[in-house]
């Protein structure tokens, strides 16, 4: 009885004690990130029922992110353990109000989730909710993990709703341009994605909206994040099957740190989506989730509750700019 299904790697995060250079920070604090596992966590905080699929090392943080994912009240039943890789961890500078930066440092290369492959996943777990949510940034880690991904979204007979989030991180790409084109190729397979303007723009050199859907025509709905100014979405869902579009604003918030928002966004949207919402109000939903975690220093918080939610986003246009 599952509604959503997220894979993908999670690794604890450590959060700087002070503003300033990787290189000054004295201290850091604990914190849990990863993108599909963010969604799980406000998905399941949302109400919904939500399992993380994944692999972590048999050591303290991978307990660590197990308990604190399941805290959330994510399903985490399905998610291995590897005794003989770490689980992958990272630091964050605060990001630079002027410039909007900040520096990440990863160590994840040969963790244990990235050695995930189509053989050491539980494939009936990855298969059995009505949606299963991923995201690019699997398909950075190694080839296996990319073949994890080109088996999930593979046309089957009632596979689920297959959501993807672009999440271009240039960082985890070394091989020159293959990044980009491999995200494209998988995003063409599903039917919900998430993917920001600016990102378009850098990784595959598309510029603007309807440039993103022509480059993008498969899946029936296609989101597009343009950060503050607001979301819009691509959907075909009516009889003649012709693309409806809505374009709806964001909420102006101060931003403490951009990280985890895309995921937050996506979670609200889902929820919504699977509330059976219109288009409109899947977006605010989003937009709301979204700004819980821009105004927060860590990678995810606890969402408004729904009603709250719902009332926000029943407010009239002229609250939501
Ligand atoms: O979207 C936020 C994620 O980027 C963050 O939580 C860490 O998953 C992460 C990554 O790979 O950068």
């Amino acid at each position: 009885d599952t509604d959503v299904v997220c894979l993908g790697e999670s690794m604890v995060t450590f959060l700087p004690s002070r503003p300033g250079r990787l290189a000054d920070v004295p201290a850091f604090s604990r914190g849990i990130g990863g993108a599909e596992s963010n969604v799980a966590c406000a998905l399941a905080a949302a109400g919904h029922r939500v399992k993380w699929v994944s692999r972590v090392g048999a050591d303290g943080f991978g307990d660590h992110l197990v308990e604190a994912v399941a805290a959330y009240g994510v399903d985490t039943s399905a998610v291995r353990r590897d005794p003989d890789r770490p689980t992958g961890i990272y630091f964050r500078t605060a990001t630079d109000r002027d410039t909007d930066v900040h520096e990440v440092a990863y160590y994840r290369a040969g963790s244990a989730a990235s050695a995930m492959s189509p053989h050491n996943v539980p494939q009936d777990a990855l298969l059995g909710g009505r949606v299963l949510h991923l995201s690019g940034i699997t398909a950075a880690l190694s080839a296996d993990c990319l073949a994890l991904l080109h088996a999930l979204t593979a046309p089957r007979p009632g596979r689920p709703l297959v959501s993807f989030d672009v999440n271009h991180r240039p960082g985890l790409w070394r091989t020159g341009d293959r990044g980009p084109k491999v995200l494209l190729d998988l995003a063409r397979r599903c039917d919900l994605v998430f993917a920001g303007e600016d990102e378009a723009a850098s990784a595959w050199g598309v510029h603007g909206t309807a440039a993103i859907r022509a480059a993008l025509p498969e899946p029936d709905v296609l989101v597009v994040k343009r950060g503050s100014d607001g979301a819009t979405v691509y959907s075909r869902t009516g009889p003649g099957r012709q693309d409806t579009v809505t374009e709806v604003p964001a909420l102006h918030v101060d931003v403490v740190a951009p990280v985890g928002a895309g995921d937050a966004f996506a979670a609200g949207f889902l929820s919504a989506t699977l509330r059976g919402l219109p288009v409109r109000d899947r977006v605010r939903h989003g937009h709301l989730m979204a700004a819980a975690v821009l105004t927060v220093p860590g990678d995810l918080t606890a969402p408004p509750s729904r009603p709250h939610a719902d009332r926000l986003v029943a407010l009239d246009d002229t609250a939501w700019g």
